[in-house]
């Protein structure tokens, strides 16, 4: 279908495809953006930016008003949560996140319904951001996946492989149990609040889906995501939800029809007409663009994204990466891929 009254990217949620797809980028809030930096040392940290509405609204913006992108996402992070349930967080200059050190007996004392008062600033932020966008542009709210969220957590901080949060499945499987519950909950109740307050759209994080042990990718990714999901619909009916299980590999057809997505977000490692096989035809794809040849540019960018509007062309796709654009690609390689992706028919 051409453009119409429908919002494109809920139009695309919905099952139709739509020509020109429309456009948005993970983390296209952020460092390469010139204003962001400006905006960012202001804030003096990064925590106060996340929690300073009219910043965090600023901040959802500036991507919306320099290349008038489909979509804003939520300026924010997936580490609010265990801040907000109680496990400080900050996070160093250059370094990644670092959170305060908690073993089991801590995570078994978390209670899920303390979050709620110490993300309301995140609500309002969702609130402000909606009254400013311009119209056809679709308010995108997040959160991480639990076993995503808890990777940190348990590690208090990053690690490639999380081997800590694997070590901690394996020799303490009740209290990890324990822990995804908990995530979910709060996280379903974060959700609501985001839609509540303007959140038209909302994006499940797994990045770390790669590290799951097979045999419990059921159990703490593709099982909590569902619950998620029919938790947040039973107080918000028909909410469209984009699942991204970056490196999930063959476990994606999975996720695809068992969590309850519309979209599924796709990595730049996986082909789309190989997951366009094993999804329904109505469900949409994200992504898969990768974020270093919009940072390199040039003609293999422009193949690239010819490649992907080929491959997608009569299918309900939401064009954007396989992952957050990288820091250091130019603000004009951005703008170049959206005049491409707007004039090819
Ligand atoms: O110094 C800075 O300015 C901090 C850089 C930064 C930014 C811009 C961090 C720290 N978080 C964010 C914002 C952010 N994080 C958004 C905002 C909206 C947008 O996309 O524009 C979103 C959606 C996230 C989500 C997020 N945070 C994820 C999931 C997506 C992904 O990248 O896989 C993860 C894993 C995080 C944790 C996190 N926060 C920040 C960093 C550097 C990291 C990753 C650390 C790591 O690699 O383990």
């Amino acid at each position: 279908m051409t453009r119409t009254s429908i919002k494109p990217v809920l139009a695309v949620l919905a099952g139709q495809p739509v020509t020109p797809a429309p456009i948005w980028l993970m983390r296209q809030a952020g460092r390469y953006l010139p204003e962001y930096r400006q905006l960012r040392a202001k804030a003096g940290d990064f925590m106060t930016l996340c929690f300073t509405p009219a910043l965090a609204a600023e901040v959802t913006l500036q991507p919306i008003r320099r290349f008038g992108f489909d979509a804003a996402i939520l300026f924010s992070d997936i580490l609010v949560i265990p801040h907000a349930l109680g496990q400080r967080l900050h996070f160093a200059e250059g370094e990644g996140p670092r959170l305060e050190r908690f073993g089991p007996a801590d995570f078994a004392r978390m209670d899920p319904h303390a979050a709620g008062n110490a993300l309301a600033p995140i609500a309002e932020t969702v609130a402000r951001v909606r009254s400013d966008l311009p119209a056809g542009v679709t308010l995108i709210g997040f959160a991480g996946a639990p076993w995503t969220v808890a990777s940190y957590m348990v590690a208090g901080g990053s690690s490639a492989e999380t081997e800590d949060l694997r070590r901690f499945a394996a020799t303490h499987p009740v209290e990890c149990d324990h822990l995804v519950d908990t995530l979910v909950e709060a996280t379903t109740a974060y959700l609501v609040a985001q839609v509540r307050a303007g959140a038209e759209v909302l994006q499940l994080f797994e990045s770390w889906a790669a590290t799951i042990p097979a045999p419990l990718v059921s159990r703490y990714s593709v099982d909590p995501i569902r619950r998620i999901i029919e938790a947040v619909r039973r107080q918000c009916p028909a909410m469209p939800f984009i699942v991204f299980p970056r490196g999930a590999g063959l476990h994606l057809p999975l996720y695809a029809a068992a969590t309850g997505a519309n979209a599924i977000g796709v990595d730049y490692q996986t082909r789309l007409e190989t997951i366009r096989q094993h999804v329904p035809a109505t469900m949409a794809t994200q992504g898969n663009l990768d974020p270093m040849v919009l940072a390199v540019g040039g003609p293999s960018q422009d193949r690239a994204i010819e490649a992907i509007l080929s491959e997608t062309r009569g299918h309900p796709h939401i064009f954007n990466l396989g992952h957050g654009i990288r820091q250091e690609t130019p603000v004009e390689h951005v703008a170049r891929m959206i005049s491409q992706i707007r004039t090819t028919r």
